[in-house]
């Protein structure tokens, strides 16, 4: 037995999975990383959003990031995110209590602009020290697999990072079903995603979905979509995403 192997199998027995769970888990290369918690964390005791304190002084990344840019960025801008996160929140919980959805579209829109700014911040400073750290065997496998090579990699992610339009980030993420590295660009933070949120349910809006029934009326189609929801994959889907329990 390997050494992740039983690393996981502990993890497992700690969440009061079976044997048989741990097994099918195992057999997908990122489930042998490790558990990971309290990395990353965004939320305190309460579920609330918090600005997560900066993991190192303001002036351990000089010279190559000054003080001065690392405290506006983190108590200025990245806080400002957390607010208007936690801002979004609680006007979607008045609209819930109220039955009043006018203006819903712009707190989505707040919700995820300020949602993303939170979580990729959170991910930006947790993943920059001053001293580099070593690359995992499994992280290399991966990038050798998606990318061909770190080499490559470091070429490829340099271009679609520094090739951004206009505001946005460089991101390097996992694609949990197709189990594979991919290089993405996010103009401004969201662009209506939420980057560390993973869909459980999904309803397609686009036209062509429903248009040929429904034509105009999506309202319609969006509320004849709740007669159709196989909610044992859903519920399926949460429980897979918490076994990961990178809370
Ligand atoms: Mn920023």
């Amino acid at each position: 037995m390997s050494m992740d192997k039983r690393t996981f199998l502990k993890t497992g027995a700690l969440l009061g999975l079976g044997a048989t769970f741990a097994d099918n888990i195992i057999s997908s290369p990122v489930n042998q990383i490790p558990v990971l918690s309290n990395i990353d964390k965004v939320t305190d005791q309460t579920g609330k959003y918090v600005l997560p304190e900066l993991p190192f002084k303001s002036d351990a990344l000089e010279p190559f990031i000054d003080k001065q840019t690392v405290e506006i960025h983190h108590d200025k801008h990245h806080a400002g995110y957390v607010n208007g996160l936690n801002n979004a929140v609680s006007k979607i919980k008045e609209a819930n209590a109220s039955n009043d959805y006018a203006i819903i579209k712009y707190w989505e829109k707040e919700m995820s602009f300020n949602g993303s700014g939170h979580f990729l911040h959170t991910l930006y400073w947790n993943n920059l020290s001053a001293s580099k750290g070593k690359r995992s065997k499994k992280l290399d496998e991966y990038m050798n697999q998606s990318f061909g090579s770190y080499d490559v990699f470091v070429k490829y992610f340099t271009a679609a990072t520094t090739a951004v339009e206009g505001a946005g980030w460089g991101i390097l993420a996992y694609q949990l079903n197709g189990d594979r590295l991919v290089i993405l660009q996010s103009e401004i933070h969201q662009n209506l995603s939420q980057w560390i949120s993973v869909p459980i349910l999904v309803c397609d809006v686009w036209e062509h979905a429903y248009y040929l029934k429904y034509q105009n009326k999506r309202g319609e189609y969006v509320n004849n979509f709740f007669n159709l929801i196989n909610w044992e994959i859903v519920s399926q889907r949460l429980d897979n995403l918490l076994s990961l329990n990178v809370k």
